[in-house]
């Protein structure tokens, strides 16, 4: 059972004795509020603790109520996020939880390529941004968005926006729930996350545990550079699920983009790898400052998930 939650009104009512106004000062103001450009904008009042229990509420509900999720993503870039989008459309009934290190998600796709701003996207996987309603300006065999912001700024909120979606942002994944299943495979069944300034700090901080989040199935999205690049693919060389890492090829944008979106499948029972980091754990090619492979492979995975959901 969800633990109780504090209601804003009973704050108003145990308000520190500190206080001058009377509990209905702050109710009754509600109709002072202005909204004036001239020099007397006036806010509803409000009770520090308000704002504080505001977030604490839904924040901590929501790490308790996604301790079991349906499905996991690891890693809000671009391949991340259209898996989340693709997932959490064409199944609203799904938990869907998303885990993302850095305090902004988006990954490698805020930009085109070499900090220039442009997003190049080969067909056919601009029927995605249609989807979306992204414009772009059509070069024949491919299409070109005039910011990459605008795609992931546009797929963020509409990913927000769904009912069954969470992002936990500033949070990192630091571990695999690996079980033996009733077949005696080795599965991964969650993951083990900490807070990312945590997960930054072991080295200087004794026993700062992490926390856990299980599910069925992983789909692992965290690309092939950054911080914690690759990192579901190295963890299971370490765990010893998989021999070696195949390592990412040099870039062919011909031979990448279909490799990851072909290649996006369960590398392990429980784990979908997809996006750059799948060219780590395959050893396929780079194809640089192009993202319909993201978009698709991102697709791709939502699929695959679904497939071993309803399996
Ligand atoms: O954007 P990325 O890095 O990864 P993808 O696969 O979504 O998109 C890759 C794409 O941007 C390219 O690299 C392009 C196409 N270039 C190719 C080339 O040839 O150079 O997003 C991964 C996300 C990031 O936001 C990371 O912060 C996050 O995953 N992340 C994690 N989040 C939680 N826990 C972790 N352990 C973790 N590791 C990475």
């Amino acid at each position: 059972m969800a633990p109780p939650v504090a209601t804003d009104t009973a704050i108003i009512e145990d308000r520190p004795a500190y206080s001058t106004k009377k509990n209905t000062a702050f109710v009754d103001k509600l109709d002072d509020v202005l909204e004036d450009y001239e020099g007397n904008y006036r806010f509803a009042p409000i009770e520090e603790a308000q704002v504080s229990r505001a977030m604490i509420k839904r924040y901590f509900n929501t790490m308790y109520e996604r301790a079991v999720s349906d499905v996991v993503i690891v890693g809000a870039g671009s391949a991340g996020l259209s898996c989340a989008y693709r997932l959490a459309t064409e199944r609203p009934d799904l938990k869907v939880t998303i885990l993302e290190a850095n305090v902004a998600p988006g990954g490698g796709a805020w930009l085109g390529g070499q900090l220039m701003t442009p997003m190049v996207v080969r067909k056919p996987a601009d029927r995605f941004l249609r989807e979306l309603g992204i414009p772009y300006e059509d070069e024949g065999n491919f299409v070109v968005v005039k910011h990459a912001a605008l795609f992931t700024s546009t797929i963020l909120s509409r990913v927000l926006a769904l009912p069954n979606v969470v992002l936990m942002n500033a949070t990192a994944v630091e571990d695999l729930i690996i079980r033996t299943d009733f077949q005696g495979r080795q599965r991964v069944a969650g993951v083990v996350t900490n807070w990312t300034l945590v997960a930054l700090n072991h080295d200087t901080q004794s026993c700062m545990d992490p926390n856990t989040i299980t599910a069925p199935v992983i789909i692992s999205a965290t690309g092939h550079d950054g911080p914690m690049g690759a990192f579901s693919a190295k963890r299971l060389v370490s765990a010893g699920l998989l021999k070696e890492l195949g390592n990412m090829r040099g870039l062919d944008m011909n031979r990448a983009e279909p490799a990851i979106v072909n290649g996006t499948r369960e590398v392990t029972p429980g784990l979908i790898l997809t996006g750059m980091e799948l060219s780590e754990h395959d050893g396929s090619n780079r194809m640089g400052p192009t993202f319909g492979a993201m978009m698709a492979s991102g697709i791709k995975a939502a699929k695959e998930a679904i497939r071993i959901l309803d399996s």
